[in-house]
């Protein structure tokens, strides 16, 4: 098989997953290898799901330099026992269906939240404590629309701030939402948000300090996920999570990925031709575009205008996906 598999190659995580695997002569095959889903890594080693139970697995030789992320769908050799001390051997990457990716800073240390095969990606951000930046929701709605997950807007800690100005900048774009609260008087009503994640595969994303985990811990029962401070002086958050984490939902009702809260959020591998198509009403408005318009507020002659002149689009709209276009560009600072 020549298609070498290509963390950057956009297009390939765009197709539908194949239900058979593409077996070739030069490629051994593995009849014996059981199907397996990836909860976590540390240091090279990765705890699988197999069964319904804990594998403890490498990566074998085959997959070259392959990455093996958490969320990844795989097949798996060897000693699936899950015993103690046991080490199982993963021996293929099921084609993902998304991806979700951020381009490393060179000033940035923390690693690179990289999960595969996630549908939702949930921006979780704290009405107060952290402050809210919405320059960050702005650029992880950017990454959701780029790796074809839909988005949801998470806001926590509703005790301490109320939602509605920051919801108004965001209803025009049409983007789910979603508040919660976990502390202090009426805490706990995860009714709303248990819905939007049912049946799909959701990735948490945002600051520390947010509550990502604290949530985890709310939704999953046994889920024993860390859960750190706040600085009350910084207002910023510890990083208390070191590593993504794939919980399964009780009920079987989906799955739910926590991550480590990051600083920055690279978004230069995305292109912005890819924004407007997550913009179905919008597009339809661009196909007499110059050639190569970015649909931004500085080009001369976009459709987007146009549209908004002859009262077809909303100003808001075409406005609040604007924002979203420049936000691609610039400091990736959260
Ligand atoms: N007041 C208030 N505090 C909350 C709420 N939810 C979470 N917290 C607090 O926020 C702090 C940070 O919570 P975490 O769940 O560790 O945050 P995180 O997003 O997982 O942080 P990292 O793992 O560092 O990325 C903890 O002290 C929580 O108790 C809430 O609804 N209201
Ligand atoms: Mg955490
Ligand atoms: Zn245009």
């Amino acid at each position: 098989m020549t298609g070498r598999y290509s963390e950057h190659d956009h297009e390939h995580y765009e197709r539908p997953r194949r239900r058979t695997r593409p077996r070739t002569k030069d490629r051994p095959t593995y009849d014996d290898a059981v199907d397996g889903v990836v909860v976590t890594v540390d240091r090279g080693r990765f705890t699988l799901l197999v069964d319904g139970h804990r594998v403890m697995a490498m990566k074998s030789r085959p997959l070259g330099r392959k990455g093996v992320v958490v969320g990844d769908r795989v097949r798996v050799v060897g000693d699936t026992s899950g015993d103690d001390g046991s080490l199982a051997r993963i021996v293929e990457v099921v084609p993902r269906t998304t991806t979700l990716r951020r381009t490393a800073d060179d000033d940035d240390p923390v690693e690179r939240v990289i999960v595969s095969n996630a549908d939702q990606l949930v921006v979780v951000t704290a009405l107060a404590d952290p402050e809210p930046r919405p320059r960050l929701i702005d650029r992880a709605l950017v990454a959701a629309y780029d790796a074809g997950m839909a988005p949801l807007l998470c806001l926590t800690k509703a005790d301490l701030a109320d939602p509605e100005t920051l919801l108004s900048t965001y209803r025009s774009l049409g983007v789910p939402w979603v508040v919660t609260q976990l502390k202090g008087e009426g805490a706990g009503d995860l009714t709303e948000v248990r819905e939007r994640l049912r049946g799909r595969t959701s990735v948490l994303v945002g600051h520390s300090g947010v509550g990502k985990s604290t949530l985890v811990n709310a939704l999953v029962p046994d889920a024993g996920r860390e859960v750190g401070i706040v600085n009350s002086v910084t207002g910023r958050g510890r990083h208390t999570s070191t590593s993504a984490y794939l919980l399964e939902l009780p009920g079987r009702d989906g799955w739910i990925i926590d991550t480590p809260g990051i600083r920055s959020f690279g978004l230069a591998h995305v292109q912005p031709e890819n924004l407007i198509e997550a913009f179905p009403d919008l597009e339809e408005m661009t196909e007499d575009c110059p050639r190569g318009c970015t649909h931004g507020s500085e080009e001369p002659e976009c459709g987007l205008d146009e549209a908004v002149a002859s009262g077809e689009a909303d100003p808001d709209r075409v406005e609040s996906f604007r924002r979203l276009l420049a936000a691609r560009e610039g400091a990736s600072d959260w």
